[in-house]
C-alpha cells in the first residue's frame, strides 16, 4: 500500500502579521495545520531559507521596489522585501506550529542567484530539490498540501507535485494567499488544469 504525506509549506514568522512579507491571515490556519500532522502516514515541511543579499530581494537590486517584476537569466521573478534569511527568527516557523512529526524538512531559496517557490524545483523549473526522489524512494504517492502561500510556493509546489505524478490535494482553508495582480485565480486556474484536487 502507498503512503501518504503531509506536505506542510513555508509556516514561518515572516509570512505571518507582522512579519516580512506578512500574508493576511497567515497564522490563523496553525491550529488546522496541527490537526491535520496528526492524521497522515508522513509529514514533511518547507522553509524558506534565504542568504542574506539574495537575488529575489528587491534590496538587492537598485532602484527596485517590492512586488516589481525583472528578467533573471532563468525568467521573470517577482521581488520581494527581505524575508526568511538563514537564522533569523523571522526564517522559524510560526512558534504554535507543531511539528514534532515531519521527518523531513526542506529547505529552499538558499542559492543567492535563484529562488525557489516550489518544493521540489528552483525558479528555472529544473533544478531539483530531491523531494520527488526522497517521497519515491520511500513509497508517498499522495500528498496534501497546506501552507503559506496559496498562490506562490503551495500552487508551485501541488504544480510540480501532479506533473511529476504524485496524487495531490490542496486543502484550501489552511493556506492563505499573498494576492499579487490576480495571482490567486490565476493560481487555482493553473492547479485544476493539472488535475490538482482543491478542498
Ligand atoms: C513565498 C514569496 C517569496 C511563499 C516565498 O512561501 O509563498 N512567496 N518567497
Ligand atoms: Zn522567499
Amino acid at each position: 500500500m502507498s503512503q501518504n504525506a503531509l506536505v506542510v509549506i513555508d509556516v514561518q514568522n515572516d509570512f505571518c502579521p507582522g512579519g516580512a512579507l506578512a500574508v493576511a491571515g497567515g497564522d490563523a490556519i496553525v491550529p488546522l495545520v496541527n490537526r491535520l500532522i496528526t492524521s497522515f502516514d508522513h509529514v514533511v515541511l518547507t522553509q524558506d531559507w534565504h542568504p542574506a543579499g539574495h537575488s529575489s530581494f528587491a534590496s538587492s537590486h537598485d532602484g527596485r521596489r517590492p512586488f516589481e517584476t525583472i528578467a533573471m537569466p532563468y525568467g521573470a521573478q517577482t521581488l520581494w522585501p527581505d524575508h526568511c534569511m538563514q537564522g533569523t527568527s523571522g526564517a522559524d516557523f510560526h512558534p504554535s506550529l507543531d511539528w514534532t512529526r515531519a521527518e523531513l524538512v526542506i529547505r529552499k531559496g538558499f542559492r543567492a542567484g535563484i529562488d525557489s517557490y516550489s518544493a521540489f524545483f528552483e525558479n528555472d523549473r529544473a533544478t531539483p530539490t530531491g523531494l520527488a526522489g526522497y517521497l519515491r524512494e520511500r513509497g508517498i504517492a499522495d500528498l496534501t498540501l497546506v501552507g503559506l502561500a496559496t498562490d506562490y510556493c503551495v500552487a508551485f509546489s501541488a504544480i510540480d507535485a501532479a506533473r511529476l505524478g504524485f496524487g495531490v490535494t490542496v486543502r484550501l482553508e489552511a493556506c492563505r494567499a499573498i494576492d499579487l495582480g490576480g495571482s490567486l485565480d490565476r493560481a487555482l486556474a493553473s492547479m485544476r488544469e493539472v488535475g490538482v484536487g482543491l478542498e
